[in-house]
């Protein structure tokens, strides 16, 4: 039996596109990995306004929202009952303010999904290293997020664990802290040291050209579980050089081009993209980034709108066109290879595909090829192997009036939700 996604899997690989926002004590100390010993005093944003980042995010098409409530520092955003090393020791708001609870009220206004961010690994907790303590510690502050901000669609949890104040080695209980997250939010995703959602493995964005959605089980996150499951990776990315804020980097902001490269490369190769978007001091995305955000929306849409799908235009017996989510192209008789062609009344000019399984089904593609008419023969234009939610290959552009798509191998009767054909603008960038 092959492994599906749960709903909540499978809205979140719909979703495609996912933000974090880090922001904390070290956006005010420019630094990247507090020490916990941070004063409570520097954290101060005199314009805070989580509306801005929510909608510059739902604008460019992000629909999961992932804030830090708590970096490795041990700096809760919110009223936490269990430590000093929080807001509520700062001159925010007189001490009074609730980044998380602003957070969560923007992402409701917004009709967008909210997410934590909370480090297991925690610099300032003096029970850190004393497993059993900190463990509770740990699950006291996950039961206030998850109780006390509605709803909550993932949590975060980094694999990042250094040594505790008294040299001791923490040892998490995972399956306790995901007890927490069932008991409190049953649909929410647990990710990264999660059972849910798989970190690809860089932070540079780029997913791999073969990219399963089906994995083998991880000892740590899935405890007892022995048949492959379903475990779809996610490209976590900063749009800066760092993951917080810092003005120096205010001038390097990803360009469009690196922005693009990164999303044919995680979206488009069956992976959610994560990005990135640190807030500054005064509590605001930044302009540069604010701005490129609204460009890269635009070059997605431009690229890939459907308005640009030259395959809408073709004729075929494949129900890979008729922009209806739940139709899909199989094979017949069950086979595990096969093919369809589209033909175009007059010749058209693309340099992209992009194919979707029916994942809903599990992925089952293991090679494909597409081919164009050209000179009285088919040409191949690309060799890919796997395809999952969403595979987009780039080459140069090809003029036809036939495209042959072909599944060569997959493990199960292939089920081909949608195929599509662009002439996308991408100028002189040339894909790896
Ligand atoms: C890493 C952390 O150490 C970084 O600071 C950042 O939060 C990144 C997303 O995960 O493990």
């Amino acid at each position: 039996m092959l492994p599906k996604p749960t709903p909540q899997q499978l809205a979140w690989q719909e979703a495609e596109m996912t933000v974090f926002f880090h922001f904390g004590v070290n956006t005010f100390t420019d630094r990247e990995w507090g020490d916990g010993a941070e004063d409570p005093a520097i954290f101060n944003p005199t314009r805070l306004d989580c509306r801005q980042w929510v909608k510059t995010a739902k604008d460019a098409g992000f629909t999961y929202l992932i804030l830090t409530a708590k970096h490795h520092d041990g700096f809760c955003l919110w009223q936490s009952a269990h430590t000093e090393h929080s807001v509520k020791n700062s001159p925010w708001k007189g001490g009074k303010g609730d980044v998380v609870r602003e957070f969560a009220e923007a992402c409701d206004e917004f009709g967008v999904k909210k997410a934590f961010y909370l480090s297991p690994w925690d610099r300032n907790a003096p029970m850190y290293g004393d497993s059993p303590a900190y463990n509770a510690y740990f699950k006291h502050q996950l039961t206030e997020l998850l109780t006390q901000y509605g709803k909550v669609y993932e949590v975060w949890f980094d694999g990042a664990c250094g040594e505790g104040p008294n040299g001791k080695r923490q040892e998490y209980d995972w399956s306790g802290y995901y007890g927490v997250v069932r008991q409190h939010q049953p649909e929410a995703l647990i990710a990264i040291c999660g059972p849910d959602v798989r970190w690809v493995g860089n932070e540079d964005g780029f997913a791999r050209e073969t990219e399963w959605s089906i994995q083998e089980p991880n000892a740590d996150h899935h405890p007892g579980v022995t048949d492959p499951i379903w475990y779809p990776a996610e490209c976590d990315v900063s749009i800066r050089p760092g993951w917080f804020w810092h003005p120096a980097e205010d001038s390097k902001v990803k360009t469009l081009d690196h922005l693009m490269r990164i999303y044919y490369q995680s979206v488009g190769r069956n992976s959610v993209l994560l990005l990135n978007v640190p807030p500054n001091d005064k509590g605001l995305l930044a302009e540069p980034d604010v701005a490129r955000l609204a460009e890269f929306r635009r070059m997605i849409d431009a690229s890939f709108g459907d308005e640009h799908d030259l395959a809408r235009g073709a004729t075929t017996d494949a129900a890979v066109i008729d922009g209806n989510p739940d139709t899909h192209w199989s094979p017949s008789n069950g086979a595990t290879g096969g093919s369809f062609v589209l033909t175009f009344a007059a010749p058209i000019t693309f340099n992209t595909t992009l194919a979707k399984e029916q994942i809903a089904e599990s992925q089952r593609v293991e090679a494909y090829t597409v081919e164009a008419w050209v000179d009285s023969q088919w040409k191949s234009i690309v060799s890919g192997t796997t395809i999952g939610h969403k595979k987009i290959e780039p080459f140069d552009a090809v003029t036809t009036d036939r495209v042959r798509f072909t599944v060569n191998a997959a493990r199960a009767t292939p089920m081909i939700r949608r195929f599509a054909l662009f002439n996308a603008p991408r100028g002189e960038r040339k894909e790896e």
